[in-house]
Order: C-alpha cells, then sequence, then structure tokens
C-alpha cells in the first residue's frame, strides 16, 4: 500500500489517481493536514496526518500496512522564504519523522527534490547530478539535506531512499504552492480569462519545467525501476527550459491577443536568478528510460485545452 504525505498539494491528487488505477483504489492513501475537497473522498481513502506527528504517522504506516511512502509535505521556495521557522520543522523535522519511519519499516520511500537544490556557485546550463549544491533558500538547503540523509541512510542503512530533482510542474487542474515557478501556471489562466498576465519575473528568465502528466510518470516509473538499475538515488529530471516571453509567444500561436506586463519582485527574481538554466538529465535516460512526453508547444496546447474546457464546465467567460 502507498501513502501519500502532503497529498493535497499541487501533485498528490493526480499522483494517486495514477497509481490508485494501476495497484487499486484502496492501496492508496492520500493525507494532509487539511480537509480536502468533496470529490477528493469520493475517489479513494483520505487520512488526515501530520508529518509531525511521530507516533500518529507511525500508526498509519502500520496499521494501513504501507509499503512505499511517497513525502510530498514541504513549504516550497517562495512560500517558504516568508516563513523559514515552518519551512524549517516540515522540511527537515517533518522529513526526518518519515525517513526514521522508512528505515523502521522498510518502505520504499519516495522524496522529490527539485531545481531549487542548486545555487548560483552551482554549473547552470546545464547543471549535472552530481556537482556544488550551495542553495540560497530554506527550502533548497532543506531538499540539499533530505537528499543526503536519503542516501546516508541508504548506504549505511539499505534504506530504499528514491529522489527526483523537479523542475517547475506545470498543471492545469491544480495550483502550484511554490512561488517561483508558478507565473507559468497562473499565465494561461490569464489568458483565457482578462487576456493580460502581469509576470514577476523577468522577460529573459529561463527555468526547467515540466507537464504535471510527465512529472506522475516519471515518479511512477523511477519508483518501480528495479533497485539494480539505479546507479544513483537522486537524479535530476527535464523536459524543458522556458522564459517568460518564450511561453507567451508560444501561447500567441493560440490567443494573439495575450498582453503580458513585467513587473519583477526582487525576492523571487533573486531565487530564479539562482536556480538552474537547464537540467542534465542524461543518467536518469540512460539507467531507468526516462523520456518526457510534453515539450513547450504541447504543453501549451494541453493547457489551453484544459482550461477552456474548464472554465465552459463552471460558465466562465472566455477571452
Ligand atoms: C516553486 N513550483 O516555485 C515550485 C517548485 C521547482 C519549483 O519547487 O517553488
Amino acid at each position: 500500500r502507498v501513502l501519500i504525505t502532503g497529498g493535497l498539494g499541487q501533485l498528490g491528487v493526480g499522483l494517486a489517481e495514477i497509481l490508485r488505477k494501476q495497484y487499486g483504489t484502496n492501496n492508496v492513501i492520500l493525507s494532509d493536514v487539511k480537509k480536502p475537497p468533496p470529490h477528493v473522498f469520493r475517489s479513494g481513502p483520505f487520512v488526515y496526518a501530520d508529518v509531525l506527528d511521530y507516533k500518529h504517522l507511525r500508526e498509519l504506516i502500520i496499521n494501513n500496512q504501507i509499503t512505499w511512502l511517497v513525502h510530498y509535505s514541504a513549504l516550497l521556495s517562495a512560500v517558504g522564504e516568508a516563513n523559514v521557522a515552518l519551512a524549517r520543522k516540515i522540511n527537515i523535522t517533518g522529513l526526518h519523522n518519515v525517513l526514521d519511519l522508512a528505515l523502521e519499516n522498510s518502505l520504499r520511500l519516495f522524496v522529490p527534490s527539485t531545481i531549487g537544490a542548486f545555487g548560483p556557485s552551482s554549473p547552470r546550463d546545464p547543471v549535472p547530478d552530481l556537482c556544488v549544491q550551495r542553495p540560497r533558500t530554506i527550502y533548497g538547503v532543506s531538499k540539499v539535506h533530505g537528499e543526503l540523509m536519503g542516501e546516508y541512510l541508504h548506504h549505511k542503512h539499505g534504506l530504499d531512499f528514491r529522489c527526483l530533482r523537479y523542475p517547475g510542474v506545470i498543471s492545469a487542474n491544480t495550483q502550484p504552492g511554490g512561488g517561483t515557478t508558478d507565473y507559468a501556471v497562473q499565465i494561461f489562466h490569464d489568458a483565457l480569462s482578462t487576456g493580460h498576465h502581469e509576470c514577476y519575473l523577468r522577460p529573459d528568465t529561463r527555468l526547467p519545467m515540466m507537464h504535471i502528466s510527465d512529472c506522475h510518470r516519471a515518479t511512477v516509473e523511477f519508483m518501480e525501476a528495479p533497485e539494480c538499475q539505479l546507479s544513483l538515488r537522486t537524479y535530476n529530471i527535464a523536459a524543458m527550459s522556458f522564459t517568460p516571453e518564450e511561453v507567451a509567444q508560444e501561447i500567441r500561436k493560440h490567443l494573439p491577443q495575450l498582453k503580458i506586463t513585467y513587473s519583477p519582485d526582487s525576492v523571487r527574481q533573486t531565487i530564479a536568478d539562482s536556480w538552474p538554466v537547464r537540467f542534465d538529465d542524461s543518467n536518469a535516460r540512460r539507467d531507468w528510460g526516462w523520456a518526457p512526453a510534453f515539450g513547450l508547444e504541447e504543453l501549451v496546447s494541453d493547457m489551453l485545452h484544459t482550461i477552456r474546457n474548464k472554465r465552459t464546465n463552471e460558465g466562465l467567460p472566455i477571452n
């Protein structure tokens, strides 16, 4: 059975849907520290679980015979900078609870890392799997710590720790929750509603990005890969890198009237400028056959199509 923490964030519900198709609805349990919308309860088991409550998490894992744990609970980049104390608690103490429980119960543990695990002194274009990592956010620092702790427990005690460094994830039906790459989701909603997007990054800010279905497929394929194929425990995965100007241009092929104005926000611009421009994900491609399906063209047409349908179903006007 699979337990997903932080299940009500950008990624949990979609990942649960895919895993439930493969392993059965009742074998995938979503959890989070807030009440889910009704459709989440209808789609399969949900439990309240706080990663800071070690005893309750332990009870959940044992009583539900959990064998895989996907740990999505975390405060992401800009959100974390606005609440460093909470980010340190959730991203580090919460992580340690999960690591200890995974070791004690021999779980296969997936913890995501991020482009944010690199800093200004890392190679940026492209950034390899193994290089200097001196991130400048509490999010990045906690994610590097997660990579190091997971690999330490793997090498010392055989913990089946698996970690993918995600790019910015672009989704139509769920909100991103980090703040730095989130413009690349908002621009699609703005294009179909107001026709104008105000971007908090400079037009030339290039960042690695990925369509949410590629992100989910990479996670499942990686979790299912035989251990003997993994030469690393932490891998970069990539699909594309684009700037606000480039994604705006691609959207204009469908909606020529799209206006984009720029008012860079210094906090998020500084974070974005410290992150890699492109990922080198050749190890993931070689070891476990990673290959993205969505490039910028496919991403833009899928996002516009999905959001257009959503707005029509909700009776909202379309620009
Ligand atoms: C953020 N979307 O902006 C998240 C993600 C890699 C970026 O972590 O923080």
